[in-house]
């Protein structure tokens, strides 16, 4: 209240600028893939970074993970995911479109980050984040037409959402993860869908990122983007921010006076 009193309406204008800056320090792209490319047996390499996917599961069968129709297709009927090799990244901003392209046989499919290992898969062996999205399974009470996170898919899930609607086959739904430090925020077609925060030690640590699937009997992924995320500025920042600017004007009255 002090502050705001005397503060004429200038300051108070450079400082929710400099704040409003500060928080919206753009991101960076990492990598991103159009899988824009002719139709192959394996992924390759993303066309921004340059980051070679790496296939597990069943990735060995020829056409299980596959470039079709200029999006990537995950084709078998067990755990499968591809992780991006050389990229590990803590505060990141991950993004896919993805289309459940069969019906009942479908089950999940998601996104993996901050994964200890390149070799990753929808099975849980490894370490990290699994945003999954159920179509059609069960595991623990988390259903049908939901969305939850899951550190290494033990324990009950971090976060679970029902999804505004069922996915309908062949209808492209994006999928998007924010991590920021402990803060992680799922959105679901541009709108936000849940959050929650982790403090779990080693958690908070750079890792990889990538695609899964389970139970998926075609699953087309496309657009797939990783940016980095600016640390927004703690409250104790913007509070010494307003209050070295307020010092300041004192101090130039003070001499004035
Ligand atoms: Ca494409």
């Amino acid at each position: 209240m002090f502050i705001a009193q005397r503060m004429q309406p200038s300051w108070l204008w450079a400082a929710l600028m400099l704040t409003g800056v500060a928080s919206s320090a753009s991101a960076a792209v990492l990598a991103s893939d159009d899988f824009n490319r002719a139709d192959s047996d394996t992924l390759g390499t993303t066309p921004v970074g340059g980051y070679a996917w790496q296939e597990n599961g069943e990735s060995g069968v020829p056409g299980r993970i596959s470039i079709s129709g200029n999006r990537a297709l995950f084709s078998a009927s067990a755990e499968m995911g591809a992780v991006l090799q050389g990229l590990s990244v803590k505060d990141l901003e991950a993004e896919v479109a993805m289309t459940r392209s069969t019906g009942n046989t479908t089950e999940w499919a998601g996104l993996l980050y901050r994964m200890t290992h390149t070799d990753a898969t929808f099975n849980g062996a490894r370490d990290g984040y699994y945003v999954i999205v159920n179509y059609n399974g069960n595991f623990g009470g988390f259903g049908p037409n939901e969305i939850a996170v899951f550190w290494s898919l033990s324990g009950a899930p971090l976060v679970e959402a029902a999804l505004p609607a069922a996915p309908a086959v062949g209808e492209p739904h994006t999928l998007k993860v924010v991590a920021n430090g402990p803060t992680h925020t799922i959105y679901w077609d541009g709108g936000q869908l849940a959050q929650f925060t982790d403090n779990t030690a080693g958690r908070n640590v750079p890792g990889f990122v990538g695609l899964g699937t389970y139970q998926t009997n075609l699953e087309h992924f496309d657009n797939f983007v990783v940016s980095d995320v600016i640390p927004e500025p703690a409250l104790g920042g913007v509070v010494t921010l307003i209050g070295m600017l307020f010092h300041s004007r004192r101090s130039q009255r003070s001499r004035l006076d």
